[in-house]
């Protein structure tokens, strides 16, 4: 019989194509917002854990970069190798999905997740915008034909819908453990790495299509005077018309960025931040292994 006083302590991976909804769903199980969120695809870059520790139950969630068919830089094949690297070792896996839109990359996680032998959770996202319920169950039925050991649970990240639900089932899959992290960790992830995934997604959010999968963000400078949290970004780029538009029309686009930027790291850091922002040219960083390495991307 289990002990139903004992705790429990376990890694979920937190899966699936790009912009499905994983890092919101990974901020509302949280309850703060910790990663960074766009309506662009390939939004995440790094594996970051955000670990939720309530009474006897520690979950230390796993958000990866979506997984995807672009495999020709260096950084794309970071991205996807760190996303597949998060299925390994883990307790339990929850490949996230938009509604009925499968796509081809939809496939490829669904090949790999086949391949976990532990508990699997198929999270339907996005269900507050399904048009047509009439679609819904047959795609579920194929879902499930696919992953037959998998629970399925319709959600919605953005508005909360159902997230207990998914919750108490992720409790259900974890091990018996003492906590890994002190009750108040809510992540691996350092403040200065935190910083610049802001920078990053303000990026993200405010710039076209193409431009903002060849920028990156380093803090120079962190550090806490009096009561004001003083933070120097460097946002790197590859080529000087990219730098351009960052700055925009006498600076107005990267005052924009450096503002909203600076209004969320005031609440993620609760404190005064005075926030300064530079533009650097740096060519092809994004495919370059050496200058990715240096920038912080791991082994490739
Ligand atoms: N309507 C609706 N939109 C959602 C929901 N969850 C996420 N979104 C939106 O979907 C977009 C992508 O969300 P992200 O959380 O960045 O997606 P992701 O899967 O982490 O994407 P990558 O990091 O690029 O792999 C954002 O515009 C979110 O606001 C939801 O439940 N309903
Ligand atoms: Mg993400």
């Amino acid at each position: 019989m289990t002990d139903t006083t004992a705790t429990r302590c376990g890694y979920v991976a937190i899966v699936g194509r790009p912009n499905v909804g994983k890092s919101t769903l990974l901020n509302h199980i949280l309850g703060q917002k910790l990663a960074i969120t766009s309506r662009k695809p390939q939004t995440t870059r790094h594996n970051m854990l955000g670990i939720k520790t309530e009474g006897a139950v520690q979950a230390i969630y796993v958000d990866t970069p979506g997984m995807h068919k672009n495999n020709e830089k260096a950084l794309n094949r970071y991205m996807n190798k760190t996303a597949s690297a998060a299925l390994k070792d883990v307790d339990v896996v929850i490949f996230v999905v938009d509604r009925t839109r499968w796509t081809d990359e939809d496939q490829l996680v669904l090949e790999r997740v086949q391949y976990v032998e532990g508990p699997v959770i198929l999270a339907i996202n996005k269900t507050d915008r399904i048009e047509d319920k009439g679609d819904l169950m047959p795609h579920l039925e194929w879902l499930q034909s696919q992953l037959p050991k998998a629970s399925i649970v319709p959600i919605s990240a953005q508005h909360g819908h159902n997230l207990e639900a998914l919750e108490s089932l992720i409790a259900g899959h974890l091990p018996e453990n003492d906590h890994f992290f002190p009750e108040d960790q809510i992540t691996d992830r350092s403040s200065r790495f935190l910083a610049a995934e802001l920078v990053r997604e303000k990026i993200m959010r405010q710039l076209g299509a193409e431009l903002p999968y060849q920028i990156t963000v380093e803090i120079e400078e962190f550090k806490q005077q009096g009561r004001t949290l003083h933070i120097h970004a460097l946002i790197l780029v590859e080529r000087d018309g990219q730098k351009k538009i960052i700055i925009g029309d006498k600076g107005e686009r990267i005052k924009r960025i450096g503002s909203d930027a600076r209004r969320d790291m005031e609440v993620l850091f609760d404190s005064k931040v005075m926030l300064n922002l530079w533009v650097k040219v740096k060519g092809g960083w994004s495919d370059d292994e050496r200058a990715l390495r240096s920038l912080g991307y791991g082994d490739l």
